[in-house]
Formats: structure tokens, C-alpha cells, sequence
């Protein structure tokens, strides 16, 4: 992230409660279901999506605390609500690439569940309302859907050195899927496993 943002001096964003944006923010990347396509396990809805109006999925927010011997960061995720087939809007999901390195997320506004998995296979779901802060513990690959009709908005502050591996995601998931039935949650095993 910019360099320009280092700084051995306190340093504070002004969040917003409502609309779950910050400022000053440094970056702000936006994922489409075309950035996500390889973690719905629904492919045909996922291409029919694409080819039509590919959508946003969420947006994440982020401020790098860099400072002259640490790398602390907030990244503040907006999942909109939707489905790809009957599952959730969710993020891709991801391991810290240094097994030391834990996160704290802190759910502000909606509702969903948090998935942690460790690559020998320990899943936990843990329901998530506004107000709900999750310790995440190293090793434990995490992602967020959002099962609500609103925005799920959510603050994460991670060590930028912890790194982000996406690929066990990509070519496996999470044990779980979330789909809607009947109106409304419940958990499947991942058809992408069988
Ligand atoms: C978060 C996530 C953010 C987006 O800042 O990176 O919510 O999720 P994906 O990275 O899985 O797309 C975090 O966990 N940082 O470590
Ligand atoms: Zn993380």
C-alpha cells in the first residue's frame, strides 16, 4: 500500500456507522462476482451473471498503520446482500500466509455468519448480528456471508505481514456452503468436495 502513510505519530479515521465508510481511507478495492467466480459453486449462475450485468459483490476499505516497526491495518468490508443461485453474497475467504497471525473482525451492521476452517479440516460457523467481534485464531482461513436483505458491514484489523493465500479457497472452499431455502440460511456440505 502507499508508502506515503508512514508515520510514527497516533493516527486516526473518522468511521461512519451507517454507511460503514471512513475517512481519510488509502485504498479501496471492489469485488464483482467476476473477481469471485471460482468460490460459488453454482458455475452456470455464476456465467449467467457475467454475461448479463456482472455485479458488486463488496467493497473493502482499507488504512494501512504503518509505522517505523509495525504494520498494523483496517480494512472495513461492505458485502451487499444477494445470492449467486440460492448461495450468499460472501467474500472469497482466505488463509494468512504466516501461520503467527491472527485477526479480529468486529460485525457493525447486518447479519450472516463468520466461516473458519483450518486446512486439517476444524470447522466453525459462529452467527453473526451487529456487535458480535470474532477473535480469528492463525491457521483458521475465514470468510463472511452475508444471509441478511442489508449491507453486512464489518471492521477487520490484521498485520499487513501476515499475507492473504487464496488458492485453497479457490480450488476447494469450506467444508460448509450457505444457501438460501425456504426464505431463509441453512449450511450443505460443499458440493465442490463431493
Ligand atoms: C479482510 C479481508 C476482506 C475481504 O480485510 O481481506 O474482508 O475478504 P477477502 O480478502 O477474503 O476477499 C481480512 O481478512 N484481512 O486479513
Ligand atoms: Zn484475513
Amino acid at each position: 500500500m502507499d508508502p506515503t502513510t508512514i508515520s510514527d505519530l497516533p493516527t486516526s479515521v473518522q468511521f461512519n456507522f451507517e454507511n460503514g465508510e471512513f475517512l481519510p481511507f488509502v485504498k479501496l478495492e471492489q469485488r464483482f462476482v467476476s473477481n469471485l467466480a471460482p468460490m460459488f459453486f453454482d458455475q452456470q449462475a455464476v456465467r449467467e451473471i457475467i454475461d448479463q450485468t456482472d455485479r458488486l459483490v463488496y467493497d473493502i476499505r482499507y488504512y494501512p498503520f504503518i509505522t517505523s516497526n509495525s504494520d498494523m491495518a483496517l480494512g472495513v468490508t461492505r458485502i451487499y446482500p444477494g445470492k449467486v443461485g440460492d448461495e450468499y453474497h460472501m467474500t472469497k475467504g482466505h488463509f494468512h500466509e504466516r501461520e503467527d497471525q491472527p485477526e479480529i473482525y468486529f460485525c457493525v451492521q447486518g447479519n450472516g455468519f463468520l466461516l473458519m476452517e483450518t486446512m486439517e479440516g476444524d470447522f466453525q460457523a459462529v452467527l453473526w448480528t451487529p456487535g458480535t467481534i470474532t477473535h480469528i485464531p492463525p491457521q483458521y482461513a475465514h470468510r463472511v456471508v452475508n444471509t441478511g436483505d442489508h449491507p453486512l458491514i464489518f471492521v477487520a484489523s490484521f498485520h499487513l505481514s501476515a499475507g492473504h493465500v487464496y488458492e485453497p479457497i479457490i480450488e476447494r472452499g469450506f467444508s460448509q456452503v450457505i444457501v438460501q431455502q425456504n426464505g431463509g440460511p441453512i449450511f450443505q456440505s460443499n458440493p465442490r468436495r463431493n
